[in-house]
């Protein structure tokens, strides 16, 4: 076949396939070759041999997968990134220094965007196929693999190099139309799609998102160090949380917007309200403190149906809703602090314990001198003699 009529008809298939792409939901669609995005092997590396990945030891498992599409499926030729927006009606810092009340991340305020973001992306990938099958020139015979956040495939890069955005300084992918908020997605597929060319970095001079994370997470631009940021820490990691960051996590129980929700190129977005998945649930918008606070198993299950919090677990939870308790200086909270000192589960005792040390110093004392030398654990012991500290986290 001539490389004309081969060019016709990538452009054709191209073409069909935005159309697609945009029918099923998709904001954003662009094309790179599997190789596009060279030098996101060695800074995935230099940022795992720095530790800045925590206790996140499934980033280093599939490595040199994550590095280079190749490495996961040799075939691939080309990677087609997809982005969902789910940008918010309400500006997510409202709710900044509301002392009852938790702040959950944008993205996990309305139904689990992996099972939406899969769903069209196997239609998309469906679509393809068929569109290729009907397609003399092609004929048939095309491979595609799907791909939304749980792989080891680095999407940002990629979807950089397939122009619908670009990294910015918080290394998460900006929009020009969207803003910091969509959903990335990936189809890699066997057919040589005649790629787009990398988008532009618009970050300029600013560093807004630089200033805001109120953790200070990242060392430099473009680099984050995720053992302090309140995305890692409230989500992904498991034990106690630094005594130092615990400040500076304020009321966030799940995750993180700071540094996307400062950035000038949100102006542009417009509400995602017609994907009505991410339609915040009332009771996840703003939760009451107290509630999370009396969360059991059960109840934390039931809450949390159908969105991404529930990998979580009750327990992670209400570590989180203590330390959000703990910066409120709301002394009412003291009363649902209190009986997590009897909780089975270290964490939750541990962080009962910050807690009421800041909202009932007095209380405090008289639970310390009963309980310091009955604990069984560890942990736990160690947060009985540094709550003690006048100036604790
Ligand atoms: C691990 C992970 C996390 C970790 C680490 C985050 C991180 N920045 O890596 C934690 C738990 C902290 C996290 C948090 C969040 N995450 Co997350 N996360 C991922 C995951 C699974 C892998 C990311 C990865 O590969 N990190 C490895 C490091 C090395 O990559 P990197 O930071 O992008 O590093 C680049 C820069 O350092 C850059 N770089 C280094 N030096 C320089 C110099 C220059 C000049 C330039 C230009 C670039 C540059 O090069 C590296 C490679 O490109 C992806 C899904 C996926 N499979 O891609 C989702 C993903 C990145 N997360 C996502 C989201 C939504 C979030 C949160 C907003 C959730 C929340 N509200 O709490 C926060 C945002 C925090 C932040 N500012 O990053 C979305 C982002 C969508 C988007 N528009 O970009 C993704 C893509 C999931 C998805 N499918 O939609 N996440
Ligand atoms: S806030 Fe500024 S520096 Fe950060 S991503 Fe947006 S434009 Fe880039």
């Amino acid at each position: 076949m001539g490389s004309a009529s081969h060019d016709s008809i990538n452009s054709r298939l191209t073409a069909a396939l935005r159309e697609e792409a945009a029918r099923l939901g998709f904001v954003a669609c662009g094309i790179a070759r599997a190789d596009a995005a060279p030098e996101s092997a060695g800074r995935l590396r230099a940022w795992l041999a720095d530790g800045a990945h925590g206790d996140m030891l499934w980033m280093e498992t599939r490595s040199d997968e994550r590095a280079a599409p190749a490495a996961l499926w040799p075939d691939v030729r080309s990677v087609v990134m997809l982005g969902m927006s789910y940008a918010p009606k309400e500006d997510p810092m409202r709710l900044a220094g509301a002392a009852d009340t938790g702040r959950i991340s944008v993205y996990a305020q309305g139904q689990d965007y992996h099972d939406i973001v899969k769903k069209a992306l196997k239609a998309l990938a469906r679509w393809l196929v068929e569109a290729a099958r009907r397609d003399p020139a092609i004929g048939g015979g095309v491979g595609v693999k799907v791909f939304v956040d749980t792989a080891p495939v680095m999407e940002k890069p990629l979807a950089e190099a397939a122009g619908i955005g670009w990294q910015g300084k918080h290394t998460n992918l900006v929009s020009r139309r969207h803003g910091s908020w969509l959903f990335l997605g990936a189809i890699m597929t066997t057919l040589d799609l005649e790629p787009d060319g990398p988008h532009a970095n618009r970050c300029g001079s600013c560093d807004a998102c630089q200033r805001a994370c109120p953790t200070d997470a990242f060392p430099a631009p473009y680099r984050l160090d995720a053992r302090r940021c309140i995305s890692y820490l409230t989500i992904e990691h498991k034990g106690p949380i630094p005594a130092e960051l615990r400040a500076g996590i304020g009321n966030h129980v799940y995750g993180c917007d700071d540094c996307l929700a400062v950035c000038p190129w949100n102006r542009f977005a417009v509400a995602a309200a017609a994907n009505r998945a991410f339609v915040p649930r009332a009771e996840l918008a703003a939760p009451a403190l107290d509630e999370l606070l009396g969360l059991d198993d059960a109840g934390f299950r039931q809450v949390f149906a159908g969105s991404p919090i529930k990998r979580i677990g009750r327990d992670r939870m209400v570590r989180n809703a203590l330390i959000a308790a703990g910066n409120s200086a709301d002394g009412a909270l003291a009363a649902r602090v209190a009986p997590l000192l009897d909780d089975s589960a270290p964490v939750v005792r541990g962080a009962a314990i910050w807690a009421l040390a800041r909202l009932d110093p007095a209380r405090f004392a008289d639970e310390r001198d009963r309980r310091r030398t009955r604990e069984e654990d560890a942990t736990v012991r160690e947060e009985w003699a540094f709550s003690a500290l006048p100036c604790a986290g």
